[in-house]
């Protein structure tokens, strides 16, 4: 397939997946939306891919939906297609995804960034819901996602004053991983991906199912599924290899089975 709003490419075992609307400060349209959908389902589905890095540009992730494609919408017709719905088969990647995160995050472009599973920023990264500002409230999980990632007070503050904080404060209160120097983003986050790549695919993905199981349900039953998961690794070669080369000091080497 080929793309006209994003830019995608492969560096070993990581996808990479760049946002491509400069003069929109990479806003989310809806060609937007179906091709970073697609791009991510592709390397989904690839074999030879471990872990996908998802960026925009220097000045902006993503500076939010796409204001002046919503602005004619009407309630039948965002209701009737569901609209932006459609970005939960993003979110639904099963395999690892890292934004990097630069510039503006804003709106939709914010919470595209915690449908991933580690954001990485920018020190000049800033951080916002400004849709009260546009009459509206988030609608692809900034009143969700942010809430569990920063807890109530910081999402309130966010999500009602419009504000936004910079990476440091984003850091501090939860919502991003690592903050590096603007020039060192895009490679902390491809290494940080050819890492988690390098691992055994089969474990590294229910780690991350795990993860997200963990807001889903109680204690308990997250505990269960946790252990469940544990145990059905010892049905794969990789957990003998890994667990023979701890032994015999050496590395070791995994081939996703
Ligand atoms: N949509 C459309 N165009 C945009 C957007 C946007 N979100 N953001 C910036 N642009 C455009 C500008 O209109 C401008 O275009 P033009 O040159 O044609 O006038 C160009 O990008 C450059 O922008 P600025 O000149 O404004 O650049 P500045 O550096 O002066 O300002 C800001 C940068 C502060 C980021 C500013 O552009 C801004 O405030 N943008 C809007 C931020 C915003 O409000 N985002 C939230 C949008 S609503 C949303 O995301 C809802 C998500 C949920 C939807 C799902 C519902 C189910």
């Amino acid at each position: 397939m080929s793309y006209e709003t994003i830019i995608v490419e492969t560096d070993g075992r990581v996808g990479l997946i760049t946002l491509n609307r400069p003069k929109a400060l990479n806003a989310l349209n809806s060609q937007v939306m179906e091709e970073t959908i697609a791009a991510a389902k592709a390397f989904d589905e690839d074999d030879e891919i471990g872990a996908i890095v998802l960026t925009g540009s220097e000045k902006a992730f993503a500076a939010g939906a796409d204001i002046k494609e919503m602005q004619a919408l009407n309630y039948v017709e965002a209701y009737g297609r569901d609209f932006f719905g459609q970005w939960e088969r993003f979110a639904a990647t099963r395999k690892p995804m890292i934004a990097a995160v630069s510039g503006y995050a804003l709106g939709g472009g914010c919470e595209l960034a915690m449908m991933c599973d580690i954001i990485v920023a920018a020190d000049t990264a800033k951080f916002g819901q400004p849709e009260i500002t546009l009459g509206v409230i988030p609608g692809m999980g900034g009143t969700q996602r942010l809430t569990r990632a920063v807890g109530k007070a910081k999402a309130m503050d966010l999500c009602l004053t419009g504000r936004m904080m910079d990476a440091e404060e984003a850091e501090r209160s939860g919502l991003v991983a690592r903050v590096v120097p603007a020039a060192e983003l895009i490679a902390t986050a491809r290494e940080t991906a050819k890492k988690i790549a390098s691992f055994s695919l089969p474990s590294v993905m229910m780690a991350k199912e795990a993860v997200n199981r963990s807001y889903e349900q109680p204690l308990s039953e997250g505990l269960r599924f946790e252990r469940r998961m544990f145990h059905s690794l010892f049905a794969t070669d990789d957990q003998t290899e890994g667990m023979a080369a701890f032994t015999e000091k050496r590395e070791a080497q995994f081939n996703n089975r």
